[in-house]
């Protein structure tokens, strides 16, 4: 995979974002396909032109963007490819460097936020609670990964859950069916956010390319608002967006996850807490 996410032909040192490109589905059983999600988002970003109306200017040319190798998949199981992940990403955040890490599925999300301290809140976009012990045969299921952002003490939120295993009391977990109580949410965040994004969470007539679409999920409009207003008020340290599970011949899904992506990190970096920017 030699592909980039938005090239604007600057080095690692001038780019504020590092991409990590994670093509792994190793526990998905059903609705295999997410491996093929970090090259149809970066293929897809090359659809996208690079002044940005939501945000006012050129994210590309301002933030930059800078694609490190894909993180190559481990067939040891996915505790040693959240380690991989984990390391890959520690790098990044290490110089500095803002991650955004693309799946692949779910489960590689619990690598990257490793990498952050425990004050950090991680909000996870999501049609389904991954809130399962184990999962298959494994802890470190793709259905498992919010259960083990909170054992390793984590405070984790929940949005766009549309469909749950077992009746989890919001005491466990907090978690949101969808965008109708913003100031909910972000009373249930501290200041600073890691946001793990599961495309599912969205309505599969706009998003229907991932393993596990669940009817009634998130629309364009309210994410987008919604993360304009997230980003104004905390501090975004690092996301991912996962489980893309790109279908042949059918690039809508491709590029509104590539915008998603690029809009996103446009509003993390116009906030106010990012003062050199
Ligand atoms: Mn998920």
């Amino acid at each position: 995979m030699n592909d980039s996410f938005f090239d604007s032909g600057k080095s690692f040192e001038e780019c504020r974002v590092a991409v990590v490109p994670v093509p792994y589905d190793g526990t998905v059983f059903f609705g295999k396909g997410c491996r093929d999600g970090p090259e149809a988002i970066l293929k897809a970003s090359k659809f996208l032109e690079s002044f940005d109306l939501e945000c006012g200017f050129d994210i590309s040319e301002k933030v930059g963007f800078f694609t490190l190798p894909e993180v190559e998949p481990v067939v040891s199981g996915p505790e040693k490819m959240i380690e991989s992940v984990e390391n890959a990403v520690k790098e990044v955040v290490n110089k500095g460097k803002f991650p955004l890490v693309f799946g692949g599925e779910h489960s590689i999300s619990l690598g990257a936020v490793r990498c952050f301290d425990k004050k950090v809140s991680v909000l996870v976009f999501d049609a389904h609670l991954d809130f399962r012990d184990d999962f298959e045969g494994s802890k470190f299921s793709h259905a498992c990964v919010v259960k083990r952002l909170k054992d390793e003490g984590f405070n984790v939120v929940v949005v766009g859950v549309r469909s749950c295993f077992d009746n989890i009391s919001q005491e466990e977990l907090r978690f949101f069916r969808n965008l109708s109580d913003v100031e909910g949410v972000l009373n249930s965040l501290g200041n600073e956010v890691y946001v793990s994004f599961d495309f599912d969470a969205l309505d599969p007539s706009i998003m229907p390319s991932t393993g596990a679409p669940e009817p009634d999920g998130l629309l364009w409009r309210e994410v987008v608002s919604f993360l304009r207003v997230l980003s104004s008020r905390k501090k975004i340290v690092g996301m991912d967006f996962v489980e893309l599970a790109p279908i042949p011949g059918f690039e809508a899904p491709n590029v509104l996850a590539a915008k998603l992506v690029y809009e996103s990190v446009g509003f993390a970096f116009r906030n106010k807490v990012y003062p050199d920017f």
